[in-house]
């Protein structure tokens, strides 16, 4: 049975692959949407960018072929006098965003700087598009974009930390819907009821940790031993349950317009806290890890199953 891809690994991955480029796109031969349009100017590769990438402007490459389905770095190379943003979209999947960091001083004129994000590719042909980001904003001039392979497992393990990521190997997020199996299903319109539905909530072991770099390793194995982890409600608030247990973990914490860390050029959360919250240096960033086994229905077998988190507040991860 397919169950959802694996994914995102908490562990301590260390295997390092080497880091090559494999593909390379000029923006010049993709398909454009106007108003972006293929401007000549000598400095560029191939002496061709593509400008004027304005709002619903998009820039698509078809086919696009990688060896193995995984990670791939996405190189942009780009001119801009602004500090913009450029959303990817691979396939189907969530887009991912980049943002200018530097600029350059004329419109047409390089140097070309490059920026990078992450995608997810299957392999044989990919479908990317390229488009301003935010909507209705205009994008950098765009030259040319690289697909590097990557570590994979190193890229993932921080990407919590990495303000420029914002998703891996997620689906795209859309309105809240379910298989039925039949019409009468549909007019009764209970998620619930849906033989193609089915609740992971209950009692889950639970481990806390004051830190990232505290996080149990390998506990995404099926046999790992969890025995001593809490047994912990879910949904819950850990942070309450601990009150309620007498734990020594983050008490709650409120903030309503500011960051939970002082913020850096980086805004990395592992930023300090300040002295007079509920907690402090001490436990910068607890980390959650939970586990739960639980077995899909056999007539479920050959369909595609997801798995859904509502409300899952910061940055996780899911192995299975
Ligand atoms: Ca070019």
């Amino acid at each position: 049975m397919k169950a959802w891809a694996c994914i995102l690994l908490l562990g301590g991955m260390s295997a390092v692959k080497a880091q090559e480029r494999i593909v390379t796109l000029e923006a010049e031969d993709a398909e454009l949407t106007l108003p972006a349009v293929v401007k000549s100017v000598p400095g560029y590769s191939q002496n061709q960018y593509v400008g004027n990438n304005d709002n619903g402007s998009s820039i698509v490459f078809r086919d696009v072929d990688v060896p193995d389905e995984g990670i791939y770095e996405f190189k942009i190379y780009y001119t801009s006098v602004e500090n913009r943003s450029v959303a990817v979209k691979a396939n189907d999947r969530a887009e991912t965003y980049a943002t200018v960091v530097n600029t350059t001083d004329n419109w047409d004129l390089p140097p070309v700087d490059s920026m990078s994000t992450f995608l997810y590719l299957r392999q044989g042909g990919n479908t990317i598009k390229i488009m301003p980001y935010p909507v209705g904003s205009g994008g950098p001039n765009l030259d040319k974009f690289e697909i590097w392979t990557t570590d994979v497992d190193a890229s993932v393990e921080g990407a919590w930390d990495d303000v420029n990521v914002t998703n891996i190997n997620r689906e795209e997020a859309h309105t809240l819907s379910i298989s039925y199996a039949d019409a009468a299903g549909v007019r009764e319109g209970s998620l619930e009821a849906s033989p193609y539905y089915q609740s992971l909530n209950g009692t889950w072991k639970f481990h806390w940790a004051k830190d990232p770099a505290s996080k149990p390793q390998g506990f995404e194995q099926p046999d790992y031993d969890d025995a001593a982890w809490d047994d912990i409600a879910v949904p819950t608030v850990w942070q309450v349950y601990g009150m309620r247990n007498g734990k020594n973990w983050d008490p709650p914490l409120y903030v309503n317009v500011s960051y939970p860390f002082v913020p850096t050029a980086t805004y990395s959360v592992m930023g300090d806290r300040p002295s007079d919250w509920t907690y402090n240096n001490d436990m910068k960033n607890p980390v959650g890890s939970y586990r739960r086994e639980f077995t899909l229905p056999a007539d479920w077998e050959g369909r595609t199953v997801y798995v859904r988190f509502n409300g899952a507040g910061p940055g996780y991860y899911i192995c299975g």
